[in-house]
C-alpha cells in the first residue's frame, strides 16, 4: 500500500450537499466575512428571541472572551425535540440496541419529548434549579439521553461522567462541579458484564467532602440488589410515572451554559470544559449535516459513549437538532462476537457508521472474515474520530466494513472544540488515508514552530486555530484563568490545541498526535500527571514517570517507570498491586500496560524528568536518544535501557 494512496470523490457522492465548488465558496465566505456567514447559518436552529449580534470574540492574551449570538435566546431541548413534533413527531429519534442482541427499541420524537418533559419535571420536583450542575453516571440507555435533555430543558448543566471511571474519579468530578444531584443506574451491562454503577456512586459520595450531594436518582435497570439510602436515593421510574408529561422549556441566553464535561490535560486535575447553548447547537447541527451529508430518514450511528464529547455532539445534540434517527448502542463492538457491528448495521439499515480507530484495530485483529455473515450494504459513509488512524486500519475499515463503497471521514476535533474542525466532505474532498484533510467552514488552522513562528506552506508544527468558531468551549468551569493559560498563552491570539500536525502540498492536514503530556489510550485522553500522582500516593512509591508507547490496538499504551522508596524491593506482586492501585484510583482506562522499576529517573541538572528519553526507551527506539548532555547523571539511561521491561 503506497504511503500516498488517494481516493477520489465517489460518483455516488455527486449529489452531496457540498461539492468542491460549494466548499471553496462557503469556506472563503466564512473566513472573509465570519459575521455574515454565521449570521446566516445561525438561523438553522430555532430561537425564542432572535439574535441581532453574531460574533463577539477575543483571543487576546489575558482577555479571552468568546460570545456568539449573545442577545438571542433559545432552549436546546426544544431544538432537539419540540420543533420536530408537528411534521416529524412519529419519526424515530432513537434506535436503542441493547448489549443483548435480542433487545432493541425505536423511540419516536414524540415519545422522547414526553419522557424528557416528565424527567424535567422530576428534576424540578427534587429542587434542581437553572444553573445547577447535575452529574450523570449512566450506562448507554435511552434514559441517559432523556436525563441530558431534561437537564437542558430546565437550564441545568449536565456533567456526564463515563461509566468506566472509578468512584474516586467520579467523586472528584462531583466535587469540582459541586453537583448536588447525581443520576445513575443500579448496574450497567457491557459485553455481558455487569458494571456496579450504584455501588460506585455510594462509594464516591461516602466521602465527607461530598456531603452536599442531596439526591441520587437511581434507574433500576438490571434489578440488582443494591444498598438503598432512604434519605438520599430516589427511584427514577416511580418519579417518572408521577410526573406531568409537559414541561415548559426554560428560555436560555445563547451564552448560558449548556453542559460541562471533564477532560484530561497535561497538568493538574481534569478540567470541566464548559460549553454554552447557542453556538454549540449551531455548530454541532451544522457539522453533523454537512460533514456527514445527513439526509432526513437516514440512520446515523455514532458508537461513542454519551460520556465523551463525541457522544454529546454526534450521538445526541447534532443528530437530534437535525431530526435524525440516532442509534444508542449499549454494548461493545465485539460482543457476543466480532461481527456485532455488521449485525447492527444490517439490522437497522445504518447509513453512517462513525467510530474510533481503536475499535477498528480491535476488529481488524480478527482478520478479514470477522464480518462474514453480514452485508453492511446500507452503509453510505464511514467516519472516525478520537485519535490518528493508521493507514492500515483506514484501508481495512474501507475495504472490509465499507465494501469499498463508503468514503471515510477522518474527523479531527476535541472536547474543547465542541464539534468537528478538520475533516473531508464526502462530495468535495479527495481522501488520503491518515489525513483529516481540510478545515470546516470558519476554521483557520495554523502551524507553529517551537519558537512561536507561524509556518507557511507544506510544513510540520504545533497546531493552533487563529479565530473563534461558534462551538468552541467558553471556559474551564469555575476557572477562567486556567482556561486562558492552558489554551491561549502559548501563541499570541491563537487557540493552541496541544496537537502536532503536518500540512502537505495540497493544504491537507495530517494530525500526528499530542505534543503535550497527554496520552491518547484507545481514543481516551489521559494526563500523565494524573497517573503519576495516583502512583506516588502509594506508600511504597517514591517517584513515577509515565509515558506512552505505540500499542497495536490502543494506539498508545501506558508505560510507567517507578522508583520505590528506599528499603522497598521490586517484585511481581508489587507490580500487580500497583496496576490495581492505578485502576482503582482512575478507572480501567488508566490501567498501566507496563511497569519498569527504575532505581532512578533521567533528570536534567535542574531536576526535570527527561520524558523524551523515557519515551524512546519505552518505544524501543534507543539507537538515537538525542541530546543527553544536559542529564545530571547519564549512567541512569544505560541502566534503564538494560532493564527495559519486556512486553
Ligand atoms: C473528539 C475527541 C481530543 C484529542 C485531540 C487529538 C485526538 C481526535 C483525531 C485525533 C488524529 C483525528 N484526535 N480526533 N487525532 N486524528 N481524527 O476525540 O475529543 O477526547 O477531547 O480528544 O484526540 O489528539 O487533541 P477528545
Amino acid at each position: 500500500m503506497a504511503e500516498d494512496s488517494r481516493y477520489p470523490i465517489k460518483d455516488s457522492m455527486k449529489d452531496a450537499l457540498v461539492d468542491r465548488q460549494t466548499y471553496e465558496t462557503m469556506y472563503r465566505e466564512s473566513i472573509e466575512d465570519p459575521d455574515g456567514f454565521w449570521r446566516k447559518h445561525g438561523e438553522r436552529i430555532d430561537w425564542i428571541k432572535p439574535y441581532t449580534k453574531v460574533k463577539n470574540t477575543s483571543f487576546e492574551r489575558g482577555k479571552v472572551d468568546i460570545r456568539w449570538y449573545e442577545d438571542g435566546t433559545l432552549n436546546a431541548s426544544v431544538n432537539c425535540l419540540d420543533r420536530h413534533l408537528a411534521e416529524h413527531g412519529d419519526d424515530t429519534a432513537i434506535i436503542f440496541e441493547g448489549d443483548d442482541p435480542g433487545i432493541s427499541r425505536h423511540i419516536s420524537y414524540r415519545e422522547l419529548h414526553e419522557k424528557t418533559c416528565r424527567f424535567a419535571n422530576v428534576l424540578k420536583g427534587l429542587g434542581v434549579k437553572k444553573g445547577d450542575v447535575v452529574t450523570l453516571y449512566m450506562p448507554m440507555l435511552v434514559e441517559t439521553a432523556v436525563a441530558m435533555l431534561a437537564c437542558v430543558r430546565i437550564g441545568a448543566l449536565h456533567s456526564v461522567v463515563f461509566g468506566g471511571f472509578s468512584p474516586e474519579a467520579l467523586g472528584a468530578r462531583i466535587e469540582n462541579g459541586h453537583s448536588r444531584f447525581v443520576i445513575t443506574a443500579d448496574e450497567g451491562m457491557r459485553g455481558g458484564r455487569r458494571i456496579p454503577l450504584k455501588n460506585n456512586v455510594d462509594e464516591a459520595v461516602e466521602n465527607p467532602a461530598l456531603d452536599f450531594v442531596e439526591k441520587v436518582i437511581v434507574l433500576r435497570y438490571t434489578g440488582a440488589d443494591i444498598d438503598w439510602h432512604d434519605q438520599r436515593d430516589v427511584d427514577f421510574a416511580r418519579l417518572m410515572e408521577e410526573a406531568e408529561p409537559w414541561c415548559e422549556p426554560e428560555e436560555m441566553k445563547a451564552e448560558d451554559p449548556l453542559f460541562m464535561l471533564y477532560t484530561s490535560g497535561s497538568t493538574g486535575a481534569p478540567k470541566g470544559v464548559l460549553h454554552t447553548t447557542g453556538g454549540y447547537m449551531v455548530y454541532t447541527s451544522m457539522t453533523h449535516e454537512y460533514v456527514f451529508d445527513y439526509r432526513r430518514g437516514e440512520i446515523f450511528w455514532c458508537t461513542a459513549d454519551l460520556g465523551w464529547i463525541t457522544g454529546h455532539s454526534y450521538t445526541l445534540y447534532g443528530p437530534l437538532a437535525n431530526g435524525a434517527t440516532t442509534v444508542i448502542f449499549e454494548g461493545v463492538p465485539n460482543y457476543p462476537d466480532a461481527s456485532r457491528v455488521g449485525q447492527i448495521v444490517d439490522k437497522h439499515n445504518v447509513s453512517t457508521l462513525y467510530t474510533a480507530p481503536t475499535a477498528i484495530r480491535a476488529l481488524m485483529a480478527g482478520g478479514d472474515h470477522v464480518m462474514d455473515g453480514t452485508s453492511r450494504k446500507s452503509l453510505r459513509l464511514l467516519g472516525t474520530a478520537g485519535e490518528p488512524i493508521n493507514p492500515q486500519a483506514w484501508e481495512w475499515f474501507y475495504r472490509v466494513i465499507g465494501n469499498e463503497q463508503a468514503p471515510i471521514l477522518d474527523t479531527w476535533w476535541q472536547t474543547e472544540t465542541g464539534g468537528i474542525m478538520i475533516a473531508p466532505f464526502p462530495g468535495a474532498t479527495e481522501l488520503k488515508p491518515g489525513s483529516a484533510t481540510k478545515p470546516f467552514f470558519g476554521i483557520q488552522p495554523a502551524l507553529f514552530d517551537n519558537e512561536g513562528n507561524e509556518l507557511e506552506g507544506a510544513a510540520s508544527g504545533n497546531l493552533g486555530i487563529k479565530d473563534s468558531w461558534p462551538g468552541q468551549m467558553r471556559s474551564v468551569f469555575g476557572d477562567h484563568e486556567r482556561f486562558m493559560k492552558t489554551y491561549f498563552s502559548t501563541y499570541d491570539g491563537v487557540y493552541f490545541t496541544g496537537d502536532g500536525a503536518k500540512r502537505d502540498e495540497d493544504g491537507d492536514y495530517w494530525i500526528t498526535g499530542r505534543v503535550d503530556d497527554v496520552l491518547n489510550v484507545s481514543g481516551h485522553r489521559l494526563g500523565t500527571a494524573e497517573v503519576e500522582s495516583a502512583l506516588v500516593a502509594h506508600d511504597k512509591v517514591a517517584e513515577a514517570a509515565v509515558v506512552g508507547y505505540p500499542h497495536d490496538v490502543k494506539g498508545e499504551g501506558i508505560y510507567i517507570y517507578v522508583t520505590l522508596m528506599s528499603g522497598e524491593d521490586p517484585s511481581d506482586e508489587l507490580r500487580d498491586e500497583l496496576v490495581q492501585w492505578v485502576r482503582k484510583r482512575l478507572g480501567p482506562l488508566a490501567a498501566p500496560d507496563v511497569i519498569q522499576w527504575a532505581p532512578s529517573l533521567p533528570k536534567t541538572r535542574s531536576g526535570k524528568i527527561m520524558r523524551r528519553i523515557l519515551r524512546k526507551i519505552a518505544s524501543n527506539e534507543t539507537e538515537n536518544l538525542g541530546d543527553t548532555s544536559t542529564l545530571a547523571d547519564p549512567g541512569v539511561v544505560d541502566e534503564l535501557m538494560e532493564h527495559r521491561a519486556f512486553r
